[in-house]
């Protein structure tokens, strides 16, 4: 496939000398921040830094916004409720390819750009894995050209700020935009109005369902949106990321006001405004909150308004969108727009609902991340046909259309129609979201391989019989970018001395680098560099949270969100066990290790915020004595997120993947270690089993069952007490938390913890810990062995190119969207 963007002369980027942009940054600090360099703060100095890069930016943007008017190619809509993106200036600067010159430039005015880049808010608009996926497709699309927009929401608050208040974690709100926000451009021309609630009337000309109606809402919001641009590698193409913010039509009822009714006078206002207050903090489960239903239609409706009007305004006919608009759904949270997309074809724009139906399915594709029951969205019927009357009448017409087709197919009984129905009839009757975006969409895909063949096998089974053809795979990647060159310059540096430059524009190349997994002297460099990046996040950690690690010990880290199926507990029981051992046995030849653990829990999840405790309280407990003094330390990194992230995973030597096989999708920051040369200790899930077939066996240390032994497991009469007794170090490690050895403030603080792993573990840490803690002891052997563990890292960096997500783009654009071809 030829992207329009390859092969093509463009512009070299414009080099500025660093004394060019020195007189700029003053310029704009002066006139558009009001400070004289004297008397201005590291937080104006940013603010003229990005206002600098910003101007360079929109030329690039402008350009690419005529390119794609000019091209009338086919465009991808990315529609997503979150977009993780983080901070966004060492980006836009490394990827306009002038970090160097804007160091020197703010050196020249005795200013740090790293210390001003740390003042930038981390947009956290996002929970996750998924939130963070969108943001590396985003920066991926505008690198290999896909002519692309993002559309999500944009919250006030996005994801909590994580405090730890004795050990408990503490939810605080996070103002990313309290100082405004200089990426963004609101566009007040291209605002629509979002309706909810209210009537449903037949049309004059309507001859019956399913054909046209007239809704007449009985709420209205006006959606804004605003505007930042992407800018992918070398600075070749912008995209931009649309979020939308909700407005009242009225701000404020002057006649009520007056009349001395403030509360009332402002209800409109405050309701408008409260749907795009807060990001919900649940991931991987449900928020069935009907303010959750209102954010997915306010936005999906005001993307599919706008990405209609486009498509008119340069195509004249809405008959060819499909042609010319592909949309892709991130998970079912925009799902509703299946519904939306045939609301406005049919009662907008007189179509006929069988070719509306065609145009919305050609158009739409569904990305599936988790099989999980808790997570699968569906929405109780009466909610649903309160808040949207108009997509309940569309939604039953779309299930009457699927399930004649599944009547007259062979094979499709009653279980397998109810199966595949749009409405779940068991018990309270619901509208399953994920049938709907599957039904409404040419193509679906999982993340990883493991969890695609999941997918056909268990949620989708029936779904999957109907439409053999559906479902593909599209192996999750980061953006090597930031999750590398940016985050770890001392090791892109190497890799370049080692390599030259070209992986730089093309991740693969770094299978190069294999040819030197067994030089003595590049080994040295290389363990050099991570070194230099566990002093840099030792010194960081001291002065964040008052951790003192030992940049010798191995780094040992899992950082992700706080879940029973992510299995930080069976981490934490190895952490106890391995105490008990060192104790035991201190004369044996330990390797030192500090176990670090990062990860923010739901508000709502018990088990997940007392598994951040208990970490906490092992801590304290390993941390003060002295018995394991250097051989052992545990640590809690407060508040991970992005800008975290970017220190954490160049400083890893381990990288911890241990889900339980089946239910992690796929999994990033498994990539993000593995590019940065951490050696992966991990069951065979998600995108696990692809990382063993990119490195090779003898370079990743796999243990416990696979996702088919769990679910034999599961479905036999697993006793996990068993399991416990034959297990002396399994045995006191439980004992041990159970007992109040680590919470002497509160003996029963973790009976129901440990309990849940004796009486039934769902999440099988009984079952895989022997497994697990051999697996640790191998992990041990390795790391004395210098070469041997140098080697290994070397292969991991060398062979991690495929987890470019700009190859997972290029599969979308192939398979999927059909562009650029
Ligand atoms: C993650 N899912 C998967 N969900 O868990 C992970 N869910 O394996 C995968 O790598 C990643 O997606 C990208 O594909 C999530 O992050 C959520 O964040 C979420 C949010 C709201 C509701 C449900």
């Amino acid at each position: 496939m030829k992207l329009k963007s390859e092969g093509l002369p463009r512009p070299e980027p414009r080099k500025f000398d660093s004394s060019i942009l020195a007189t700029e940054i003053v310029e704009r600090l002066t006139y558009r921040v009001g400070k004289d360099a004297a008397n201005a703060h590291k937080h104006d100095w940013l603010h003229a830094v990005i206002l600098v890069i910003r101007d360079r930016i929109i030329d690039a943007w402008i350009r690419t916004k005529q390119e794609f008017h000019e091209d009338k190619g086919k465009r991808v809509y990315y529609l997503s409720l979150e977009f993780l993106i983080g901070r966004l200036m060492r980006d836009a600067v490394s990827n306009m390819e002038m970090l160097e010159q804007m160091q020197e430039a703010l050196g020249s005015l005795g200013v740090d750009l790293n210390v001003v880049a740390e003042l930038e808010p981390d947009a956290a608009l996002g929970n996750g894995g998924l939130g963070r996926l969108a943001a590396c497709f985003m920066e991926s699309m505008a690198t290999i050209g896909v002519p692309a927009y993002g559309y999500g929401i944009r919250y006030i608050n996005g994801m909590f700020r994580q405090e730890i208040s004795d050990g408990w974690q503490v939810e605080l709100p996070e103002t990313w935009l309290a100082h405004g926000n200089p990426w963004e451009f609101e566009r007040r021309e291209c605002s629509y109005e979002v309706g909810f609630a209210g009537v449903v009337e037949a049309a004059e000309e309507t001859l019956g369902t399913p054909g046209k109606m007239t809704w007449n809402p009985q709420e209205r919001v006006i959606a804004t949106p605003y505007d930042t641009p992407i800018v992918g590698w070398r600075g070749n193409q912008v995209n931009t990321l649309r979020l939308w913010s909700a407005q009242p039509i009225d701000p404020i009822l002057l006649d009520q006001f007056n009349a001395g009714e403030h509360q009332g006078a402002l209800r409109d206002s405050n309701r408008a405004s409260s749907l795009t207050r807060v990001l919900y903090p649940a991931d991987s489960s449900v928020a069935g909150q009907s303010l959750r239903l209102r954010q997915e239609y306010f936005f999906t409706s005001a993307s599919l308004q706008d990405i209609v009007r486009r498509h008119i305004q340069d195509f004249g006919d809405i008959r060819t969108l499909h042609e010319r608009a592909s949309i892709q759904l991130n998970d079912t949270h925009p799902a509703v727009g299946v519904a939306e997309l045939v609301r406005l074809l049919v009662d907008v724009h007189d179509i006929e609902f069988e070719e509306a139906w065609d145009i919305a399915r050609e158009t739409f594709s569904y990305t599936n991340h988790t099989l999980l029951p808790e997570a699968l969205e569906s929405w109780s019927v009466p909610l649903f046909e309160r808040l949207l009357p108009r997509h309940m009448q569309l939604v039953y017409a779309i299930n009457a259309h699927i399930l004649k087709v599944a009547r007259k197919t062979k094979g499709f009984d009653d279980a397998a129609v109810s199966a595949i129905s749009l409405i779940d009839e068991a018990g309270e009757r619901r509208v399953r979201m994920g049938n709907l975006a599957f039904v409404g969409s040419h193509k679906v895909n999982g993340v990883s391989a493991l969890h695609t063949e999941l997918m056909k096998q268990t949620v989708f089974k029936d779904l999957h019989k109907l439409y053999p053809d559906r479902i593909n795979n599209k192996t999750n990647g980061v953006t090597f970018r930031r999750w590398l060159m940016q985050c770890n310059p001392e090791l892109t540096n190497l890799i370049e001395e080692a390599i030259g430059p070209a992986f730089k524009d093309d991740a693969e190349r770094l299978i190069d680098l294999n040819k030197f997994a067994d030089d003595t002297a590049f080994q040295e460099k290389f363990m050099a560099v991570k070194l230099e990046k566990k002093i840099q996040l030792s010194n960081h950690l001291a002065s964040y949270c008052g951790a003192k690690i030992d940049p010798a010990s191995m780094f040992d880290i899992q950082i992700k969100r706080i879940h029973e199926y992510k299995r930080q507990l069976l981490n934490i029981i190895h952490a106890v066990a391995l105490y008990d051992q060192i104790r035991t046995h201190p004369e044996k030849d330990w390797a030192p290790r500090v176990k670090i653990f990062g990860g923010k829990a739901a508000s709502s999840y018990h088990n997940a915020k007392l598994i951040i405790k208990l970490a906490n309280d092992v801590a304290r407990v390993i941390n003060q004595d002295p018995a394991v003094q250097g051989l052992l330390k545990v640590v809690f990194v407060p508040n991970y997120n992005v800008s975290q992230a970017e220190r954490l995973f160049p400083a890893a030597d381990l990288s911890e993947q241990i889900s339980t096989a089946g239910m992690e999708a796929s999994g990033t920051g498994n990539m993000k270690f593995q590019v940065n040369g951490a050696i992966t200790i991990g069951t065979l899930d998600g995108a696990n089993v692809e990382i063993k077939e990119n490195v090779g066996d003898d370079n990743i240390v796999i243990f416990g069952m696979t996702a088919d032994e769990v679910a034999a497991k599961r479905e036999g009469n697993y006793d996990p007490k068993e399991i416990i007794a034959n297990s002396p170090e399994l045995k006191q490690a439980l004992t041990a938390i159970q007992t109040g050895t680590f919470s002497p403030d509160d003996t029963f603080r973790y009976s129901g913890l440990i309990d849940g792993i004796v009486e039934h573990d769902w999440f099988m840490v009984a079952a895989d810990f022997d497994s697990y803690s051999l697996a640790q002891r191998r992990v041990d052997e390795i790391w004395k062995d210098k070469k041997l563990w140098a080697k290994m890292a070397i292969k991991n960096t060398a062979n991690a190119g495929w987890f470019s997500s700009d190859r997972t783009i290029r599969q979308y654009a192939e398979e999927i969207w059909k562009v650029g071809l």
